[in-house]
């Protein structure tokens, strides 16, 4: 199937299908229609707006089949991560959002209950759906209500640790539950680990061919009403057991396992479907698809299939149409390979994102000394853990976003033990399309309480560079260096420092210290030259190292009247909150004023109209700063307010 198939025959299969309803009634001709027309669909609209395509051309069949055979919503469909549920949106009513997908106000790139009664998970992050499916299960067993629960899970997502925790509980409650595994052997690169090797050895065994013929066979020629469906799958097992390797995992576990089936084949998944919707226990369907299916760019992409291209793409090349640029990861990638060169014991760990990251490019210098442990952060910060334990330097590098999930273990397992490893989070801050769940704001607030524990926030490529190298030396706890997404700032040299924090401009006057975060040092500059236009002097500095609060930071900020900080995290317990803690530890009683990120749920949009929505432009900071520090001067604002203070007036 390709997608120039021509559908010229069939106009408008695809435009007419408004709900599942219509699904159902098609045809097998139908359906090999529609799958070609969603697949030009999927091509012509994503390409415009870039997004997750190659996962989405991977699962056309097995959504129309879920479709056919359950009845959402009142049956649950959950699709781990997430990434994958375009097709679903497409089959629910949803066509029409997809020339704004992921753009401020459109489509979500991810399940979203606002947009529709068909999606109850909004998710985004690997590896939840088999416990809310687990949960969903027990609810409805509790309550007697009929309804069926189908979690699709990526054989990618399946190297996360909670699906095991899921598995092993929904194997000891036996409630009916069907979890589709959707194996195309690929997370973004292909999946690592002992999990993978089993899969693949189903799929790829010389019996698979003999295996599908099997399965079609005892599924198609089987009646399926009136007929024990625990033969049926019995009789599937035995097809597989008499050609491949015995199902020992899965079967062990206590969950009947109903596979391999051919992914892109609508009538066999239907079938193992409907089997396993009867079976009345946890059922595991494998089915084996191809990441990218049918469109040659995708399919050919030796890198990740086209796995979610950032931008629009050239349908014929799958290539980015944006001129590209040097991205922070870029800076981070080289500069780690340098350090790297020099030093044996620095060694990388990804989880499953290796060219996102940018470890690959050590990988590619140093393959023995990387290492992917799968999607699957917690153990990547505790076996980092191990690795400095043994003598080497882990550098950990994840999206800042997806740290959230090692909290526990960034504290007690590596901080407690004050152990060095570096961890690099990319796309920090206020990321953009991928919405809510994507944004890394909450690293400087989360990591912030860690004892022992040095945050880094570069704000362009050469302080990249320095503060890495800067991490890497750390020897007696762990460092976080964190930068945003997209382009790398222009280097913006500073005047002097002091200690460790950098002085980008200053003034005669010293109304004003304003406390760049990161990459907003230009900001800042912006800010200074627009305030001065008032008679108002600024100071900008950065920080470099926002935690623990520079002394100098705070001997800086008596210095002046009024102390503004810019940050792109969460403003509780952010570094302005953090600043104006210390200062009151030290008595200094200049007021404070923290931008940044309320902690709420912010929605999707490119990153430059989520700051500006923030108000976290260099004109609205300084219309601020300038109504403040004018303020001042008529009714002074009130000093920071200590505990103690607080504590007296009460
Ligand atoms: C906790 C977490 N870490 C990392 C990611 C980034 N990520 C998104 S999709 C993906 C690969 C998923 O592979 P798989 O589940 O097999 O789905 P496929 O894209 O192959 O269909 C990864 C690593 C994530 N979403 N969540």
């Amino acid at each position: 199937m390709s997608v120039e198939q021509d559908t010229a025959n069939h106009p408008g299969l695809l435009a007419a299908v408004r709900g599942p309803q219509d699904v159902k009634r098609m045809s097998t001709e139908q359906l090999g229609v529609l799958a070609a027309e969603i697949r030009d669909f999927l091509v012509a609209k994503v390409s415009r707006t870039g997004g997750h395509i190659g996962p989405n051309l991977g699962v056309v069949e097995l959504t129309l089949a879920m479709h056919r055979v359950f009845d959402s919503p009142r049956d649950r469909l959950l699709f781990d991560t997430g990434h994958q549920a375009y097709v679903h949106k497409i089959l629910t009513g949803r066509q029409d959002g997809f020339d704004k997908l992921r753009q401020r106000g459109g489509l979500s790139g991810y399940p979203n209950q606002a947009e529709s009664e068909h999606d109850l998970i909004e998710n985004s992050h690997a590896s939840t759906a088999l416990s809310y499916a687990d949960g969903l299960a027990k609810a409805y067993a509790l309550r007697g209500e009929q309804r069926s629960v189908v979690a699709v899970v990526g054989d990618g997502a399946l190297t996360g640790g909670m699906c095991w925790e899921a598995l092993n509980n929904i194997a000891t409650a036996g409630n009916p539950l069907v979890i589709v595994v959707n194996d195309n052997g690929r997370s973004y690169s292909p999946t690592i680990g002992g999990l993978a090797d089993h899969l693949s050895s189903l799929r790829l065994n010389p019996g698979y061919e003999k295996v599908l013929d099997t399965v079609k066979e005892a599924l198609g020629s089987t009646p399926l009403v009136g007929r024990p469906m625990y033969e049926v799958l019995h009789a599937v097992k035995k097809g597989i057991k008499d050609a491949v390797a015995p199902q020992a995992m899965f079967e062990d576990l206590g969950i009947k396992y109903v596979g391999p089936v051919d992914g892109h084949d609508v009538a066999a998944v239907e079938g193992a479907l409907r089997a396993a919707k009867n079976f009345g226990g946890p059922v595991i369907v494998h089915a084996v698809t191809r990441k990218g299916y049918g469109y040659r760019p995708a399919e050919e992409d030796e890198a990740d299939c086209l796995h979610g291209p950032g931008g629009a793409f050239d349908v014929e090349t799958g290539r980015l149409v944006a001129a590209p640029t040097v991205k922070w990861t870029n800076v981070f990638a080289e500069e780690l390979v340098a350090i790297a060169d020099e030093r044996p014991d620095v060694v990388g760990i990804t989880a499953a994102m290796a060219e996102p990251t940018g470890i690959a490019k050590l990988a590619r210098k140093h393959p023995d000394r990387v290492y992917d442990v799968g999607i699957a952060e917690q153990h990547a910060a505790t076996s980092a853990a191990g690795l400095a334990m043994g003598g080497l330097h882990p550098v950990v590098a994840v999206y800042a976003t997806f740290l959230n999930r090692a909290f526990d273990q960034v504290l007690l397992d590596v901080a407690m033990h004050k152990l060095p490893v570096t961890f690099v989070l990319d796309r920090a801050g206020i990321t953009g399309p991928d919405g809510p769940s994507h944004y890394g704001m909450w690293d400087m607030s989360v990591f912030g309480v860690v004892p022992g524990l040095r945050i880094a926030a570069p704000r362009d490529a050469a302080t990249l560079r320095e503060e890495l190298r800067e991490a890497v030396a750390v020897d007696d706890g762990p460092t976080i260096v964190r930068f945003p997404t997209g382009a790398v700032a222009a280097d913006l040299p500073a005047l002097r420092r002091v200690g460790p924090v950098d002085v980008l401009a200053e003034s005669a006057r010293t109304d004003v210290l304003l406390v760049a975060v990161g990459s907003f040092g230009q900001l800042g500059m912006e800010v200074a030259a627009r305030v001065a236009e008032q008679g108002y002097g600024v100071t900008v500095v950065d920080p470099r190292w926002v935690r623990p609060v520079p002394a100098e930071l705070v001997e800086l900020a008596a210095a002046h009247r009024l102390v503004v900080s810019v940050e792109d995290g969460v403003r509780v317990g952010g570094v302005g909150a953090a600043l104006a803690q210390a200062m009151r530890d030290a008595d200094v009683r200049v007021p404070v004023k923290d931008l940044g990120v309320p902690a709420e749920w912010h929605p999707h949009g490119s990153r430059a109209q989520i700051l500006a929505d923030l108000g976290l432009t260099a004109q609205d900071v300084a219309r601020d700063v300038t109504g403040w520090i004018s303020r001042l001067d008529s009714e002074p604002i009130e000093p920071v307010v200590t505990t103690d203070d607080a504590a007296r007036r009460n």
